[in-house]
């Protein structure tokens, strides 16, 4: 009978077993026909060792000595490591999977919500942040920085020849059309209210009155703080007398809204008119845009983005307006400054321009504008 040494006979197939999985523990990945074979060969020679095992008991070895011996211990470590690999392996390549479906997903979902366009990525931050820009006539005021981030680069012929703002009068609607209108230069006309009756008309206590049963609905609509605690028309019309007409030891305050309510509109079309300098082919939009406050205060710096050019009647005291170039002009333009006086109407492309303004009368300010296309 063979001794502790026959076993390795029967151990042979494994060492073939052994040099057919090398290829496993290579560079190149084992095909799964190659698997299935390591797999059944593996098997037989567990069931094989398994014999030997059963076998060298009834001669009185230890299986300690038989898994001592280096092929049994080469099969047994192969085995090992097989598993080892093998679970490795399949961790691996599910979590590689995981990590492209969560990729493939993402941007499924990013194309479908339109991420990668202005559009889209105002869309989805529109929601994100709840606001609803068409549930009302009026829409909403992005943050600044919003504005700024999109705004598309301006070319500077708007303003590299300007170095005033032009203040004229008596001028007709092809003439103001040619020069002012589209071109992105600022001008003042002087002249341009004298049949109107809101300059006569128009003070906190008209405003007051006429949203005194409408200003729920101005709630959806813009409404412009600046520095003051007021967060609607409601509170404005409810601070005191005193504040409201500035009386001294009284804080200053200065608020703009547009105005959504179609009744509120036929009231104070009723006072104003669409400017006559507006060319003929221009429509004056429907929302009025209404701003209105005290000495010291008025709008920061900001740019906006309401598309189109917008003029704006100085109808109560004075208003500073202060302009800068967009700042890829800023070496080829110059910032403008112009008081516009009451009577008078600015006519600016606030998209283009960043403005500022700033009350400079002791009298209450109040002006009425719109945008034009
Ligand atoms: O009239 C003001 O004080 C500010 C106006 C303004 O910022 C605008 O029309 O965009």
């Amino acid at each position: 009978m063979t001794g502790p040494t026959s076993p390795r006979g029967h151990l042979a197939p494994a060492h073939r077993v052994a040099s057919a999985r090398k290829p496993l523990t290579s560079a190149t990945a084992p095909s799964k026909s190659d698997r299935r074979g390591v797999q059944s060969a593996m098997d037989e020679a567990a069931r094989r060792l398994r014999d030997i095992a059963a076998r060298a008991d009834k001669l009185g070895v230890r299986a300690a000595d038989v898994a001592s011996l280096r092929s049994a211990g080469r099969l047994l470590g192969l085995a090992r490591r097989e598993g080892r690999e093998g679970r490795a392996g399949r961790a691996g390549r599910g979590l590689a999977a995981l990590a492209g479906g969560v990729l493939c997903v993402t941007a499924l979902l990013a194309c479908q919500l339109e991420l990668h366009s202005r559009r889209g990525f105002s869309r989805a931050w529109l929601t994100w942040h709840r606001l609803r820009l068409h549930d009302h006539m009026c829409t909403i005021d992005l943050p600044d920085y919003l504005v700024s981030f999109f705004r598309p680069p301006e070319a500077c012929s708007m303003c590299r020849d300007v170095s005033q703002v032009d203040k004229i009068s008596n001028i007709s609607p092809q003439v103001f059309e040619k020069e002012y209108a589209y071109t992105g230069r600022p001008v003042v006309v002087t002249d341009a209210m004298s049949n109107w009756t809101a300059q006569q008309v128009f003070s906190f206590q008209f405003f007051k009155d006429v949203y005194k049963d409408h200003w729920q609905k101005q709630l959806g609509c813009q409404f412009f703080p600046y520095r003051t605690e007021f967060r609607n028309l409601y509170e404005v019309f409810n601070m005191s007398i005193e504040r409201a007409f500035m009386h001294d030891g009284t804080k200053p305050w200065y608020i703009g809204w547009s105005n959504c309510d179609d009744q509120v509109a036929r009231i104070l079309r009723r006072h104003y008119d669409r400017p006559y300098f507006l060319p003929d082919t221009a429509e004056n939009k429907k929302v009025d845009w209404i701003f209105m406050g005290s000495r010291g205060y008025g709008a920061q710096m900001h740019v906006d983005s309401v598309d189109l050019p917008s003029w704006q009647a100085q109808l109560k005291g004075r208003k500073k307006w202060i302009l800068e170039p967009p700042p890829e002009c800023y070496y080829d333009c110059q910032c403008l400054e112009v008081v516009v006086e009451p009577g008078e109407i600015i006519a600016l492309d606030t998209n283009r321009w960043y403005h500022q303004t700033l009350i400079v009368s002791e009298e209450m300010s109040i002006t009425i504008g719109a945008e034009y296309d």
